[in-house]
């Protein structure tokens, strides 16, 4: 029996479609800057994002990484919510490769208010480390897939600017931030100096995120890249993946958004599971279930063919992509309901 996999939207397997424009896909040596493939993902994101240069990367790590160390210096200080993807799940890249401190803020679902940031930032005294760089992650993973309003991100921008600290948007789930306010990536991109997205999440590719920011940026995330060993040759084959994905699984996000409220709505009706419903606004659901520990729930539910994973703490997370359907969907919150 095929499993329902809601572990992560990473889990997708490119389409047959996808297969065959990786198939078709011309190549050459991207460390020779000669992959018109990957040239020309790179020049699609750059018109896309509205910034003057993209680089693609093998991952949303890489990207971030790339990011924090394009701002920073080492010793600086880098302000980041304290649920965010980069304080929990780089394996502290910011201290090995960029030799930064994270200063982390509380949000509030994942947001943070502007004044908690104006606080966090350090004065100018000779002992303080300097801050400078704040990430957003749009959407925002561990607090459910929530979404960050522009309002906030354009008062972290603005004040950012006014006092010389840069603004990377970790935007590993941008498209499904858009999909659900109608705001585009270009908007969302004018109100931070850099922004990476995957393709390898709800967009289906195999493999591969994106950086965007300024041409001296890109320069510089460029040669770290190849320090990191990131630089890779023949990379259209998967580039092609990505612009698959860019031009033929943005606009059906939205389903797994109803995908997502349609199980939250539905498992907040069992006895002992709890789901903030508020906070189900893209493809994320994050909830808890009062009766039994959290993974003997991920093993029961395992068994029984429906795959989910550990959220945030005692938190339970269930994802919706592209390869579990609707139906799926409506079979595996008859089986949580069976066996729970
Ligand atoms: N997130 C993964 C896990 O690492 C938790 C997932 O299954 O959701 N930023 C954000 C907001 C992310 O959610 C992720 C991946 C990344 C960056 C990193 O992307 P990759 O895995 O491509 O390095």
């Amino acid at each position: 029996m095929k499993k329902v996999d809601l572990r992560s939207d990473t889990v997708t397997k490119p389409s047959k479609e996808m297969r065959e424009a990786i198939f078709n896909a011309e190549v050459g040596d991207d460390v020779f800057g000669e992959d018109p493939t990957v040239i020309s993902l790179q020049e699609k994101c750059s018109v896309i994002s509205g910034k003057e240069s993209a680089l693609y990367v093998t991952t949303g790590c890489l990207g971030n990484q790339l990011a924090i160390k394009g701002h920073t210096k080492q010793g600086d200080e880098v302000i980041c919510e304290s649920e965010s993807h980069i304080f929990h799940y780089e394996t502290s890249a910011p201290s090995i490769i960029s030799n930064v401190q994270l200063h982390t803020v509380n949000g509030i679902n994942g947001v943070m208010n502007p004044e908690d940031i104006k606080t966090a930032v350090r004065s100018g005294e000779y002992y303080f480390p300097k801050t400078t760089l704040i990430c957003l992650e749009n959407t925002h993973n561990r607090a459910g897939g929530t979404v960050q309003p522009i309002d906030n991100i354009i008062e972290i921008y603005t004040f950012a600017k006014e006092n010389g600290i840069k603004v990377h948007i970790d935007g590993a789930r941008i498209f499904n931030a858009s999909a659900a306010t109608g705001i585009s990536l270009k908007e969302y991109a004018k109100y931070c100096d850099s922004i990476s997205f995957c393709f390898s999440k709800g967009l289906g590719a195999p493999v591969g995120s994106v950086l965007c920011g300024d041409k001296d940026f890109i320069v510089t995330a460029h040669k770290w890249r190849k320090i990191l060993g990131g630089g890779m040759r023949q990379s259209g084959i998967i580039a092609a993946a990505a612009l698959y994905a860019l031009e033929n699984n943005v606009e059906r996000l939205k389903e797994d958004h109803e995908k997502a409220k349609y199980f939250a709505e539905e498992i907040s009706k069992i006895d002992g599971f709890n789901v903030n419903l508020e906070n189900v606004q893209t493809n994320i659901v994050v909830f808890s279930y009062s009766k039994k520990s959290k993974n003997d729930i991920i093993a029961i539910l395992e068994e029984n063919g429906v795959r989910i994973s550990s959220g945030s703490y005692e938190n339970l997370r269930a994802v919706f992509h592209l390869d579990v359907t609707f139906e799926e969907v409506k079979n595996s919150i008859e089986i949580i309901k069976k066996v729970l």
